[in-house]
């Protein structure tokens, strides 16, 4: 069965993986299904053909014969659930796995993404040191619990899962803010899942696209 993701034609975040499809990828890799990829603009996002299969005109959808997917949780979600590898079999596992997706994009990431949004966005109100101190108190709570849950463990419950794939690539948009470095074992989380190799060839595949579309 042929697998159509799509991207950004050139990514804002210059080839650093923090794109959504980059999840996407990457679940793909961890479960050893081939994928294509179709290069959007901005304006092609907000066109009808593609807003057919995106009502929010955003990357990444999911093409696989008539099915079509977005929102990048439901589209790791289902990888995960057509391909061994990536939720446990015991069912009790596999539910706190699953638990996991949704804490990492509904805990997680939203006041993680508002972060980003506020420094790139926000950064001349008047209000945006107390605005940011603010969603980094938010932020900061959540790593501590995090990170006292996680504790010496190598993954969150048990076997690496989709809960540890979603939960990194939202974690990643941290690095280099200070937040993460705060607690070593998230980092170190962080490092272990950036070092598998599917992880790996993941970003390449995403790297390789802003390369080409920097320099060609
Ligand atoms: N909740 C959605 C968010 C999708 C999203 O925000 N995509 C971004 C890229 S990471 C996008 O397409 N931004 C361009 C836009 O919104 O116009 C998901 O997880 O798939």
């Amino acid at each position: 069965m042929t697998v159509t993701i799509t991207a950004f034609e050139r990514s804002p975040d210059r080839g650093r993986g923090l794109a959504r499809d980059m999840r996407v990828r990457w679940a793909l890799e961890e479960v050893g299904q081939a994928y294509d990829v179709r290069l959007l603009s901005f304006g092609a996002m907000k066109q009808p053909a593609h807003l057919a299969l995106h009502p929010f005109g955003q990357i990444p959808t999911y093409e696989e014969g008539d099915l079509a997917l977005f929102e990048s949780g439901a589209i790791v979600f289902h990888i995960a659930e057509r391909h061994a590898g990536l939720l446990p079999d015991d069912a009790n596992a596999r539910a706190r796995a699953i638990a996991w997706m949704f804490a990492a994009l509904n805990t997680l990431e939203p006041p993680i993404f508002e972060r980003a949004l506020a420094t790139i966005f926000e950064r001349d109100e008047p209000w945006y040191a107390q605005r940011l101190r603010a969603l980094e108190d938010s932020i900061g709570k959540r790593l501590g619990a995090l990170s006292s849950r996680l504790g010496d463990a190598e993954w969150l419950d048990g076997a690496f899962s989709a809960g540890d794939l979603l939960m990194v690539t939202v974690l990643r948009r941290l690095q280099g803010s200070g937040l993460l470095e705060d607690y070593p074992n998230l980092s170190a989380y962080v490092a272990r899942a950036e070092a598998r190799p599917a992880y790996q060839r993941a970003f390449d595949a995403q790297l390789a696209v802003f390369t080409a579309a920097s320099t060609g």
